[in-house]
């Protein structure tokens, strides 16, 4: 398909496709269902993902917002002229737009998601606001190998990660997924990422258990997006949302539980649920700033600055590699 003309380049890795169907077929077929999250993010998941992101009780995007904003001058001056900025995972590229309006001499951006049209409706209407900014988008799950696009390759890189998508990853991935990053970005490059911290139990719990049943309705999508993708026989109705503060792990945990014993059919096959049988869908991992910089340090990266919210709800970081 052609490339809209505002932007640089367009690449489709196709991951999305590949694996949805054999990560349900292994993830219901296990003794501990699972899915993992990054299935939450097909079209209509990914506008109730914004919807989240405007609760109330949802305080890490407004609270994350406000951070870039309050140092985004700051922020510009760390990422120098004719850098190009590399975000994993960017969804609808409202957090970028920040810190693009405060560093006019930027000279690429490089927005990576697994959902193509939301990606390709962001990237052309970034690209159209920012004329001067070489923007090229690359359709990919984020955590596969890459090469990045020749805008990339051509100019100091720097990470952008906001949003505390690191926490959906197990400790030891969150590892690996930044020292492949720190490859990536290379010798003089940097990371601006977003990391959600620890805090009292209940405003976590709130932040997953919205009373107008939004984030429910997001992790329901997932059930309802196997019945449209794989054939799938789900009665959302028959399961309920829950998310869990797991104090000891230091997570979230998100689950959707089975109202009764049922029986699911997908991908042609067929899954037995016991009553109160979960699939777990989400870990939210939650850092301390001394853990977090202890991680990023282990991974390679020089811990440069962070900066917090005066009620100590979230934390950004610039990293230097
Ligand atoms: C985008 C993964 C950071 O864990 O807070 C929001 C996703 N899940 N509400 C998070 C999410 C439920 C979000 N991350």
């Amino acid at each position: 398909p052609d490339i809209p003309e505002v932007l640089a380049d367009f690449i489709d890795y196709g991951h999305d496709a590949d694996t949805f169907q054999h990560d349900v077929i292994t993830g219901l077929g296990a003794a501990r269902k699972a899915i993992p999250p990054k299935y939450f993010y097909d079209e209509r998941g990914s506008r109730l993902f914004d919807a989240i992101c405007a609760l109330p009780e949802y305080y890490p995007t407004r609270t994350e917002v406000a951070l870039l904003r309050a140092h985004a001058a700051e922020i510009a001056a760390l990422l120098g002229s004719d850098a190009c900025l590399v975000e994993f995972g960017c969804g609808s590229l409202t957090k970028v737009r920040v810190l693009l309006d405060a560093a006019p001499d930027l000279g690429g951006f490089i927005p990576i998601d697994i959902s193509r049209e939301h990606l390709l409706a962001s990237a052309v209407s970034l690209a159209a606001d920012h004329p001067g900014v070489e923007v090229a988008a690359v359709c990919a799950d984020f955590t596969q190998p890459i090469t990045l696009p020749p805008a990339a390759a051509r100019r100091r890189r720097v990470g952008f990660f906001p949003g505390s998508t690191i926490g959906n990853f197990e400790p030891r991935d969150a590892l690996a997924f930044l020292r492949t990053a720190a490859r990536q970005l290379g010798t003089g490059g940097g990371m601006v990422i977003g990391v959600d911290l620890v805090k009292d139990a209940e405003v976590l719990r709130a932040a997953y258990n919205d009373s107008r049943g939004v984030t429910a309705a997001f992790n329901l999508n997932l059930l309802s997006r196997i019945n449209r993708e794989l054939s799938g026989s789900f009665e959302p109705r028959h399961f309920r949302h829950e998310a869990v503060w797991n104090a000891d792990d230091s997570r979230i945990e998100m689950h959707l539980i089975s109202r009764r014993a049922q029986r699911v059919h997908a991908c042609g096959r067929s899954f037995a649920f016991a009553e109160a049988e979960t699939i777990h869908t989400e870990n939210s991992y939650k850092y301390t700033v001394e853990g977090f910089k202890a991680l990023a340090e282990q991974a390679g990266f020089a811990h440069r600055r962070v900066w917090m919210d005066g009620d100590g709800l979230f934390s950004l970081h610039y990293l230097d590699v």
